[in-house]
């Protein structure tokens, strides 16, 4: 079949609205009809040549939300007509990391996803002669997809495409890593670098499991406001403070022995020196300090091990610790019932004709979420 799709034909260049060639879904795969995706840092990353493993042409995007439109030999777990959410981080429930309980990083499809094909090696996108690929498995940019099986989560037909798409990849990191990766509990103190698309999911997981003292940190004094709609408590703006992390340290002194540091603290930066500041500003002898930007290519993080003998540990979460085809049901479920909320980060919603916008509204930081609807 013949598809509209946003390609990404090199490294710089703007994405290219054109009608590309779908193969039809092999074995265990299906065929989505994408209603809507966001866009997301990682397709900046890789449309910016940064990314080392950036491949070209590809069909960028993977924070998608449509509807199953037919499904190829051997799928059971889905039919035609229901509504999903592609996996970037499957959920295979068979190889030995799903078997572990222990992580949420399947391993199924891992070498074929990595190198933009599908499973059995070969790409479903063309254009004449010229294979197109795929990327993180996903290629939500693109008006219908093919995915495996074990890569799409079936949601509430009822939740609207255009929101829930977000919970293909910022919702479910942000809340996750609260719940899944910190296990954050009733009564904590947390500390957000980075009040984005991600730290403001942050925020409002850790409004959820009950944390007293939620403290913002950003360069941009507009996010303070942002971070209140969902639960902060306290504002830091690093560029107002001599040392960001003694200010933090400060605002937690608590207990007889009067020692500061927050229970939790997030980096949803990116920036390798906020990620140390997070670290060091955790509480000495139980901090836990989790990283979920993804730095450039090359970075290095850096501290004194004393950091660490002293009891901080420093941790990094993938999708939030989500296994997408149990995890995204229930989060899609839980903005269907207010629980949570989506519709205020989603500032922007464009066509695809115009997506480019979406990716200079990201550079421009003008938006928390842009989302193209199809
Ligand atoms: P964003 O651009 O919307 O937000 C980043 C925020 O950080 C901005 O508000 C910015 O002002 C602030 N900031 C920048 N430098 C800062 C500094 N030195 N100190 C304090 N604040 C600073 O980005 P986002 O969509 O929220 O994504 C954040 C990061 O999370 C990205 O690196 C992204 O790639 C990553 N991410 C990781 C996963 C994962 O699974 N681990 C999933 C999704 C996104
Ligand atoms: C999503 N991310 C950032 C913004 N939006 C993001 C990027 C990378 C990962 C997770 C989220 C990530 C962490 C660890 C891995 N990845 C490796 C997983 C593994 O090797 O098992 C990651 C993932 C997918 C891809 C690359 C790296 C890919 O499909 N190309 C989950
Ligand atoms: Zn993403």
């Amino acid at each position: 079949m013949k598809t509209r799709a946003a390609v990404a034909v090199a490294a710089g260049k703007p994405l290219e609205i054109m009608e590309v060639n779908l193969d039809g879904p092999h074995d265990g795969e299906v065929l989505i009809e994408i209603k809507a995706t966001g866009i997301c840092h990682t397709d900046e990353f890789t449309l910016s040549g940064a990314d080392p493993e950036g491949i070209f042409p590809a069909i960028l995007g993977h924070e998608g939300a449509g509807v199953v439109v037919d499904v190829g030999k051997g799928v059971t777990t889905v039919k035609k007509g229901d509504h999903v959410i592609p996996l970037y981080t499957p959920e295979c429930r068979q190889c030995p990391s799903c078997l572990s309980r222990k992580t949420n990083l399947c391993t199924a499809i891992r070498a074929t996803q990595g190198q933009g094909v599908m499973p059995d090696g070969t790409s479903r996108f063309s254009i004449g002669k010229d294979k197109i690929f795929h990327y993180m498995g996903c290629s939500t940019f693109s008006n219908f997809t093919v995915l495996p099986e074990i890569a799409v989560a079936k949601v509430d037909p009822a939740a609207p495409f255009d929101k829930i798409c977000y919970i293909g990849c910022g919702v479910t990191t942000g809340i996750g890593a609260v719940l899944n990766t910190a296990k954050v509990e009733e009564g904590a103190t947390a500390a957000v670098f980075g009040l984005g698309g991600i730290g403001l999911n942050v925020i409002q997981g850790l409004k959820l499991a009950g944390a007293d003292m939620i403290i913002g940190v950003d360069l941009n004094d507009d996010k303070k406001a942002w971070g209140e709609r969902f639960g902060l408590t306290h504002f830091v703006n690093p560029k107002k403070v001599d040392n960001v992390v003694q200010a933090i340290v400060e605002m937690t002194r608590r207990g007889a022995d009067q020692i500061g540091g927050a229970d939790y603290t997030f980096d949803c930066t990116g920036n390798v020196t906020v990620m140390r500041q997070a670290l060091e500003c955790s509480h000495r002898g139980w901090g836990q300090s989790i990283v979920i930007g993804v730095a450039g290519a090359g970075q290095e993080i850096s501290t004194r091990p004393f950091q660490l003998v002293t009891g901080r540990s420093w941790r990094g979460t993938a999708f939030g610790g989500a296994r997408g085809r149990t995890d995204v049901p229930k989060i899609v479920d839980w903005y269907m019932n207010g629980k949570i909320e989506i519709d205020p980060m989603i500032t922007h919603t464009l066509r695809l004709e115009d997506i480019n916008k979406g990716f200079d509204l990201m550079h421009a930081g003008e938006s928390i979420r842009s989302v193209v609807v199809y």
